[in-house]
């Protein structure tokens, strides 16, 4: 109705427009993708930290690189189709399956493997244990009716937005929960600082590295070991009705990926992203300054490479970079 009556009112060739709309929309990107390295931000703190970390080091080394932001279900997507070259953190737990299939594409390859064993999972503060003995064990939790619950006295396990199928953990397990979901890590640290300033019990989706692990003393649930048979074979594990009974990999790795573009096109770019491995304690330090000291993830990003100084010449100091005029400090 409203193009119709536009188009009778502002004498406005629609065909033409369409045509020059469409011719935009499909050259553009491909031009832009020469200029940028597009580097992916997500929705938790230390991902978004270490994006600009990167954006830093790039930019020391006359790299051109933007950011570009989508929630972590959307990152394949983006990366699928050209929209983002780099992702810093690409973790096991909740992504490894989608990282495969990434990578069977051809266009993309591991950057670095960090120097990190990673874990996703349930978390609970310790002070909980006396009032549902058994844990740290999964099947303590069908028998705790009444601790874990939200402000309305329901039986609440608070997940996050990443991939893994909780309804089919607990269907399969057959766990007493209702799951409220948040919306990112902001969402998830609120929920559980506000249940730690209550001494409330709280059963909510955490992972390692992550400041929280310094700031409370908690446990992951105990789930039974993960394989990757549970998540496909139903008669798999306890319950063989259902898949998805046990746990995320309890050791498992933590990545950043690159697409073949960036080794084409920036061999600068290339080398700092394979050279940029990170431990554990500069992740939780990157997820401290903005979870905890409530820093911008940019003035983050700042603090940690200042942080970090000695370090930089191991991470842009490349013969691949020599090239490049450098910025004057
Ligand atoms: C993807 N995450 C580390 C928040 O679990």
């Amino acid at each position: 109705m409203l193009l119709i009556d536009s188009r009778r009112y502002s004498g406005i060739n629609w065909g033409k427009q369409l045509c020059v709309l469409i011719f935009l929309s499909l050259s553009f990107p491909v031009y832009a993708n020469h200029q940028n390295i597009k580097l992916l931000k997500l929705d938790w703190s230390s991902q978004q930290v270490m994006t600009h970390v990167l954006h830093l080091l790039f930019a020391s080394q006359h790299v051109n690189s933007e950011i570009v932001v989508t929630p972590a279900k959307g990152q394949w997507f983006y990366l699928n189709s050209g929209r983002a070259d780099i992702q810093v953190e690409v973790w096991e737990g909740t992504m490894s399956k989608n990282l495969n299939t990434l990578l069977t594409k051809g266009q993309w390859e591991i950057a670095a493997t960090h120097e990190i064993m990673s874990r996703e999972g349930w978390w609970y503060p310790t002070f909980a244990e006396s009032l549902c003995p058994g844990l740290p064990s999964w099947e303590a939790l069908a028998r705790c009716k009444g601790v874990f619950t939200n402000e309305d006295g329901i039986d609440t396990y608070y997940s996050g937005p990443w991939e893994k199928p909780e309804h089919a953990r607990i269907r399969a397990l057959e766990l007493p929960f209702k799951i409220t979901q948040l919306a990112d890590g902001y969402e998830i640290n609120h929920e559980l600082v506000k249940a730690m300033e209550e001494q409330r019990p709280v059963l909510i989706f955490n992972w390692y590295p992550n400041w929280v692990w310094e700031a409370y003393d908690g446990k992951f649930v105990e789930f039974p070991k993960y394989d990757t048979e549970c998540e496909i074979d139903k008669k798999w594990g306890v319950n063989p009705k259902f898949p998805w009974d046990c746990d995320n990999p309890q050791q498992g790795w933590l990545k950043s990926v690159i697409s073949s573009t960036v080794k084409a096109n920036s061999p600068c770019g290339y080398a700092i992203t394979k050279s940029f491995v990170m431990t554990a304690d500069d992740l939780n330090y990157a997820s401290y300054l903005v979870d905890v000291t409530k820093l911008s993830v940019e003035d983050a990003a700042r603090v940690w490479v200042d942080k970090n100084h000695t370090r930089i010449e191991g991470w842009t100091g490349h013969s691949e970079c020599k090239n490049t005029k450098k910025i004057k400090p």
